[in-house]
């Protein structure tokens, strides 16, 4: 398996967990990201959004930019041989509007060979009212599910049909200002409403290997298939999921793989990622 941290301490807990926690950053260090994002955001936006989402292009090569300067490098230097292919800020307002339903990010990467991060880091201590993040532990190790635009949702049945099971398997982490959260973009994770008074301001870094292309996986209803479409770097600064269309400037090769098929994860595939749950469950014969 391609090797992902330099350390092999980290590289052990990722590869048992899927994720890691690490100090990173000093709490000063974060000022001037946060007089950034006054100075060059002024949309009134209500509940959670991301930068990555909008359409204005200037914006989010500027804020990859200045990211990738003022966090990326620092984390890439953990990585082995990655490259970040995203950079954007994950906000949520004031209300109880920006609940984060619990997903897996898109894949970035094909998984069957690779493992796309995201690193993602508050610019607040996170407290139980401001949108802590939760997530799965082990869930990396689900079966390969393809997440992208127009794909049906791989958690949506476990949503729909038994949400507090799901609830019950998230832990949160109250990660404190300067500590950077990288996880498999493949672990469940969610985030709660900001019921605080203020606004709660994360930034989340997407790396992929260097010898990975980029890829964006999208259902193309007509042919009743995924596409995988092998696209530029560029990418998430030309695509917007408002607008969902995908720009063929930035495509570089559209492929039919017909291995590729639609996956929706139940259950029992969530439970398999869990070695002690698992066990419990077989000697009850369930
Ligand atoms: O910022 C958050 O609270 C969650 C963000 C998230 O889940 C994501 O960007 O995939």
């Amino acid at each position: 398996m391609r090797r992902i941290f330099n350390s092999d301490e980290l590289e052990t807990k990722f590869r048992q967990y899927g994720f890691v926690c690490v100090q990173l950053f000093t709490p000063d260090e974060f000022t001037d990201i946060k007089n950034f994002y006054a100075n060059e955001y002024h949309n009134e936006l209500h509940g959670f959004h991301s930068s990555l989402h909008l359409k204005n292009e200037e914006i989010k090569a500027k804020t990859y930019e200045y990211l990738n300067a003022t966090l990326g490098q620092k984390v890439n230097d953990l990585l082995f041989d990655y490259r970040l292919v995203t950079a954007s800020f994950v906000v949520k307002e004031p209300g109880n509007n920006s609940e984060v339903i619990a997903h897996q990010d898109w894949s970035l990467v094909d998984e069957r060979k690779y493992v796309f991060l995201n690193a993602w880091t508050p610019l607040e201590d996170l407290t139980k009212e401001n949108g802590v993040i939760q997530l799965i532990p082990g869930t990396h190790k689900l079966p390969i599910t393809y997440r992208g635009t127009g794909i049906e949702d791989p958690l949506k049945q476990l949503r729909d049909q038994s949400g507090t099971f799901l609830k019950r398997l998230l832990q949160p982490f109250f990660l404190k200002k300067g500590q950077v959260l990288i996880y498999d973009a493949r672990i469940i994770h969610q985030s709660p409403a900001n019921v605080s008074q203020t606004r709660r301001i994360a930034c989340a870094l997407g790396f992929i290997p260097q010898d990975a292309q980029l890829i964006h996986y999208s259902y193309n209803r007509d042919k009743n298939r995924i596409l995988k479409l092998t696209v530029k770097d560029i990418f998430f600064v030309k695509y917007s999921v408002y607008s969902q269309i995908i720009p063929q400037e930035v495509i570089l090769e559209e492929q039919i793989d017909h291995s590729i098929m639609c996956k929706i994860l139940d259950r029992k595939d969530i439970l398999r990622t869990q070695p002690v749950l698992e066990r419990i469950r077989r000697s009850i014969g369930l």
